[in-house]
């Protein structure tokens, strides 16, 4: 019993050290690129526009990445 709790103590600590940097949720990020593409935003969100898309796509590039994702979710226009 000890000795597990010793093995879950470590984990729990690195799955909060991860946290932060993984910004993007796997359940937006379908093909896991780390990055949300106008198909994969609209499939949870259907009210998303493409002219909505292209506002939050500072960089223009077709895809948001953390930095964009994290804008975006700080404005209260993505789930956070
Ligand atoms: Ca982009």
């Amino acid at each position: 019993m000890t000795r597990k709790l010793t093995l879950i103590a470590p984990l729990a600590f690195l799955t909060a050290l991860a946290g932060p940097a993984l910004a993007q949720d796997a359940a937006i990020d379908i093909n896991g690129d780390g990055m949300y593409s106008f198909p994969e935003l609209q499939a949870v969100m259907p009210e998303m526009t493409e002219d909505d898309f292209t506002l939050l796509d500072t960089s223009g590039d077709g895809l948001l990445d953390a930095d964009e994702i994290a804008v975006a979710t700080e404005a209260g226009l993505l789930p956070a």
